[in-house]
């Protein structure tokens, strides 16, 4: 948009006076913040209703993103930004006094979301507006996030995230808007006489579902979508209701948008987890049908209309909420409300991990959702019946929703959807070959892949404003929309003056980073040692225990070799565990312990330092990434779907240490193999292990002398304060069979670490690597994966550029 600084100077201190009437002086960074807050709002409001107009002139198909999460991170910078308006704002602020980043501060970091798959949700939203898409995310307004992280002696507690307590600016609530969703009671089928059912509720529980709505701002091209997250609320009532009565309902019902669950390694049929599943669900769909009737279009033409897509399991239930609409209140025939529900319906598969795969005991649904649950049942039924005709039983029976009481979430996500997508190359050959074979035998044509991607307007542009100045100095700025111009950066490979700039860009984020460290954890590290990165969620088939384990490897040659010939180091973790995982906080505590000991080590000096930041999320994510050297990638392969911090490190510069797993496969097809380290035991390997079962980790132990000293550590007392800790990971590994290969890949591990110290001590050939690294990440930006989705399985348009 055009602003002039004057014009922003001036809105500013008016919007100032009407919010709070208050003037410059008096005002601190919290008003200031909200002040600027009501600001953009008021910039974005036209062009958020233009656009709404737009798409119903045109009558624009429209594509519904349904998530359990959207991780957002802070919304100021990236809004200004999208704006284009970031420049004029920081300087007329700091006309007026005011710090642009001491307000960036002031806005919390909503974190609803766990980890990989609700970031995926919020770049999609960012791409989406940004690619011209009609798109928009429907999803929960949790009260409260997922949970802050505190160590307290080394074990981590959690915390309460309570981000709306000061209010959120950027939502409106919008109760023209607000839907009825029923739970429990009973439900019976009349026959209306003109050929369809009409169902009868009994003792229903209404529940009031009221969206909150944000603006999704594109990127200079005045688009603005729509993020709708809903919260649920008791209707009103009538006078005849028992005071107590109301406020034990009202505390039931608002329970459900309370808090988002915190655990994505292990299901749990948690009944207030699926209460929260069929909520934004049926809200959702309920919303979009009122919305599309408006367009008087007849509703057998919904699925050109509208394209619902679900991210992952979670929202499954839109399946049958879609077929109740269509059958109940829209009295259409069975088979062409199928036919519409599976052309309106796609779903992203985000894990292979067995454990977290949703699958609900069929008498939670019967209680809860007792007209959901028929409809299932006859989705099974015929299934089972047209199927049958045409496919052996067994495979029909293996692939069935409903299965040994419980109803399997992704079969009902792959039969009642056009398309099924994994998140990589390899995790979508793996669903195809493996884990999903049967599925790929029935529907070959449903399944596709759709990379990950990463917007690099938050992970660049934003997070690294130093190397955002040195790209656009070499080779312009189109990369923001056309992120795979940043290959023109590949010309200056050999480019000695390039190279040196990069590494003053590095080391300057790095003293940033240190500054931070030293700040709030009151431990000094040397910008100048290797920054060597891993953040995650954690979980044990990411192998954080291999990389600590290595770590401990390191202390133990520098204590028996004060000499030994090391480039200095410092570790960097970022992790949170699912509060009921017990493992994963035992290496919490373990590492939180090893760093105590080596970061107090006077025989150490400054060679190895270990960094556990408390507290992960997207705002800490972007103060590490931008600093970091190494990029840990390790999980055993196979099991990391696609993971998306290995692209957000890679376009900052830092050079990949992986297993080929996920997404790394294809980074290294892009970068090439001269500019990734990898190691490890490959996918192959793993599932042949599996099947002849010959992986003895109790032999890596006896025979490998420096995993024996290792593993010993754990259990002789080198540790203090985390003997029982030590114990149990020891188990884990030599007793328990070490199911996630750690002393497998260990030497391969350390061996690769080794040629990370080599190649770093000459800065040119590092840089180098460095720079092919962000000049081929541009492939990875959530511009092109959305862009594929809107062609390839929402059949949308949008505003593609050319790769
Ligand atoms: C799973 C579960 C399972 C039980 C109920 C609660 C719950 C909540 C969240 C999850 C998420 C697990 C799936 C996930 O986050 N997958 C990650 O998705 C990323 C985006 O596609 C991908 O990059 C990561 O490799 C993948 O682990």
């Amino acid at each position: 948009m055009d602003l002039s600084k004057r014009k922003f100077k001036e809105d500013f201190k008016k919007m100032l006076t009407e919010v709070y009437s208050m003037g410059l002086k008096e005002s601190e960074a919290t008003e200031q913040f909200f002040t600027l807050g009501n600001l953009i709002r008021s910039y974005v409001a036209k062009n958020w209703s233009r656009t709404n107009q737009a798409y119903i002139e045109k009558g624009k198909k429209q594509v519904y993103y349904f998530s359990m999460e959207f991780l957002l991170g802070r919304m100021l910078k990236s809004n200004l930004l999208n704006l284009g308006i970031l420049e004029t704002v920081r300087d007329g602020l700091s006309d007026l006094g005011i710090d642009l980043e001491a307000l960036v501060q002031i806005e919390p970091d909503p974190g609803l979301g766990n980890g990989g798959l609700g970031r995926l949700a919020a770049c999609f939203i960012d791409s989406m507006a940004t690619s011209e898409i009609p798109a928009h995310g429907n999803g929960i307004r949790y009260k409260y996030g997922l949970f802050k992280q505190k160590f307290v002696n080394g074990y981590q507690v959690e915390l309460p995230e309570n981000w709306l307590q000061n209010g959120n600016v950027w939502e409106t609530r919008k109760m023209h808007a607000a839907v009825t969703v029923r739970f429990y009671g009973h439900v019976w089928l009349e026959h209306s006489g003109k050929g369809y059912l009409v169902p009868h509720y009994e003792d229903a529980q209404e529940v009031l579902a009221v969206p909150y709505d944000s603006a999704v701002i594109g990127f200079n091209n005045e688009i603005v979508n729509t993020l709708r997250l809903w919260s649920a609320e008791v209707p009103p009532q009538d006078e005849s209701t028992d005071y107590w009565s109301f406020i034990h309902q009202r505390n039931e019902i608002e329970s459900i948008s309370e808090v988002l669950y915190p655990d994505d390694s292990n299901y749990e049929g948690r009944l207030l987890r699926l209460k929260q599943e069929y909520f934004f669900v049926s809200a959702g769909v309920q919303s979009i049908i009122r919305h599309y009737k408006k367009m008087h279009l007849g509703i057998e033409h919904l699925a050109e209309k509208v394209a619902i897509h679900i991210n992952d399991t979670h929202p499954a239930l839109c399946i049958p909420e879609l077929m109740r609409i269509l059958l109940d209140e829209e009295h259409m025939d069975w088979e062409h409300a199928w036919h519409l529900t599976i052309n309106t319906m796609s779903y992203t598969n985000h894990t292979i991990m067995t454990e977290a795969m949703e699958k609900w005991p069929i008498e939670m649904i019967q209680t809860l959702l007792p007209r959901i649950v028929q409809i299932i049942c006859e989705i099974d039924r015929r299934y089972v019946m047209e199927m049958g005709r045409l496919f052996d039983t067994d495979l029909i029976q293996s692939t069935r929703i409903v299965e040994g009481g419980h109803v399997r979430m992704a079969h009902m996500a792959i039969i009642g959807s056009h398309s099924i997508n994994g998140v990589a190359q390899l995790h979508t050959n793996i669903l195809k070959e493996k884990v999903l074979h049967p599925f790929y035998l029935i529907y070959p044509s449903k399944f596709n892949n759709k990379t990950n991607g990463i917007t690099q307007r938050r992970w660049l542009m934003l997070a690294n404003e130093p190397l955002r100045h040195l790209i656009d100095r070499k080779i312009g700025n189109e990369w923001a929309t056309m992120p795979t111009e940043l290959k023109m950066l590949k010309a200056f490979r050999e480019d000695k003056r390039t190279l040196q700039e990069l590494a003053e860009v590095k080391r300057q984020n790095k003293v940033r980073f240190a500054r931070f460290v030293e700040e709030s954890m009151g431990l000094e590290i040397n910008p100048e040692a290797i920054f060597d990165v891993q953040i995650k969620r954690l979980h044990a088939y990411k192998r954080q225990l291999l990389n600590l384990l290595h770590i401990l490897s390191l202390y133990f040659k520098l204590k028996e070799h004060p000499e030994a010939d090391l480039h200095p180091r410092v570790f960097i973790f970022g992790a949170k565990a699912a509060p009921s995982y017990t493992y994963a906080k035992q290496i919490i505590k373990l590492i939180n312990s090893v760093a105590e000991l080596i970061n107090h080590d006077p025989d150490i000096h400054d060679k190895l330092k270990l960094v556990f930041v408390e507290n992960y999320g997207v705002s800490l994510a972007e103060r590490i990434i931008p600093a970091a050297d190494v990029s840990e990638q390790i999980s055993l392969a196979s099991k990391e779907a696609s993971g998306t911090s290995n692209m957000k490190l890679m376009l900052n510069g830092a050079v990949t240490l992986a297993t080929l797993d996920g997404a790394n496969v294809e980074i290294r097809e892009h970068v090439g193999e001269d500019n990734i380290v990898l190691f490890g035991l490959r996918t192959d390997e793993v599932y042949h292990y599996y099947k002849d079962g010959t992986y003895h980790a109790h032999d890596y132990y006896e025979k490998n002398q420096v995993l024996h000293r290792v593993l010993n550590a754990l259990i002789d007392g080198t540790i203090p304060g985390a003997e029982a800790e030590g114990y149990a990971i020891f188990d884990s590994l030599v007793r328990y069979g070490d199911e996630y290969f750690v002393l497998r890949d260990f030497d391969d591990y350390a061996a690769a670490q080794e040629r990370i110290d080599r190649l770093y001590r000459d800065s040119l050939i590092w840089q180098k690597m460095a720079l092919i690294n962000i000049a081929s990440a541009g492939i990875f930006s959530s511009d092109y994966t959305v862009q594929q989705y809107a062609s390839q399985i929402w059949d949308v348009s949008s505003k593609v550029h050319r790769i």
